[in-house]
C-alpha cells in the first residue's frame, strides 16, 4: 500500500511550479496505479489554454473560484467547491482563475511521468514507459 502526505511532495521534483497554477503530483506513473493524481492550486486571475489531445483528466473543485470555458462551443462553468468537470472528449478549454486560490484534485489517465508541463498548444506529451 502507498500512504503519502501531500507536505512531502512540495518543495521536490512532484511540484510544478508555473505562473498559472501549482500542481503537487502525490502519485505518478511510476506508482503503476493506472492513473496520476495531483492537487493543483490555479493561481487567481490567471488564464491558461489546456488542450489533453493525449490525456483524460477529471477535476474536483475543493476551495477557491474560477471558470472553464470550452472552445468548440463558448459555453463557461462557474468553478466552486463541489463541482467536478471531465474532459471526456479531450475537451479544449480556458481555464481561468478567479479572486481567490482555486483548489482542485486532479486525476489523469494515462498517468503523467510528473514534470509535465503545457506546451505552446496546451498539450501534456505522451510518455510511453
Ligand atoms: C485543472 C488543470 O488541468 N490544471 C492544470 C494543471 C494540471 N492539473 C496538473 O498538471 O496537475
Amino acid at each position: 500500500m502507498i500512504v503519502r502526505h501531500v507536505d512531502e511532495v512540495k518543495g521536490t521534483a512532484q511540484e510544478i511550479v508555473t505562473a498559472n497554477w501549482t500542481s503537487r503530483r502525490v502519485l505518478l506513473a511510476a506508482d503503476r496505479m493506472g492513473f496520476s493524481f495531483h492537487e493543483t492550486i490555479i493561481h487567481p486571475g490567471t488564464e491558461t489554454h489546456i488542450h489533453y489531445c493525449n490525456h483524460l483528466e477529471a477535476v474536483w473543485c475543493i476551495e477557491g473560484d474560477g471558470e472553464i470555458e470550452t472552445i468548440a462551443d463558448g459555453r463557461k462553468y462557474a468553478l466552486g467547491p463541489g463541482v467536478v468537470y471531465a474532459l471526456d472528449q479531450h475537451d479544449e478549454h480556458w481555464l481561468r482563475g478567479g479572486t481567490r486560490p482555486l483548489r482542485v484534485l486532479c486525476v489523469f489517465n494515462p498517468p503523467l511521468s510528473g514534470r509535465e508541463v503545457h506546451d505552446a498548444s496546451g498539450v501534456y506529451p505522451l510518455e510511453v514507459a
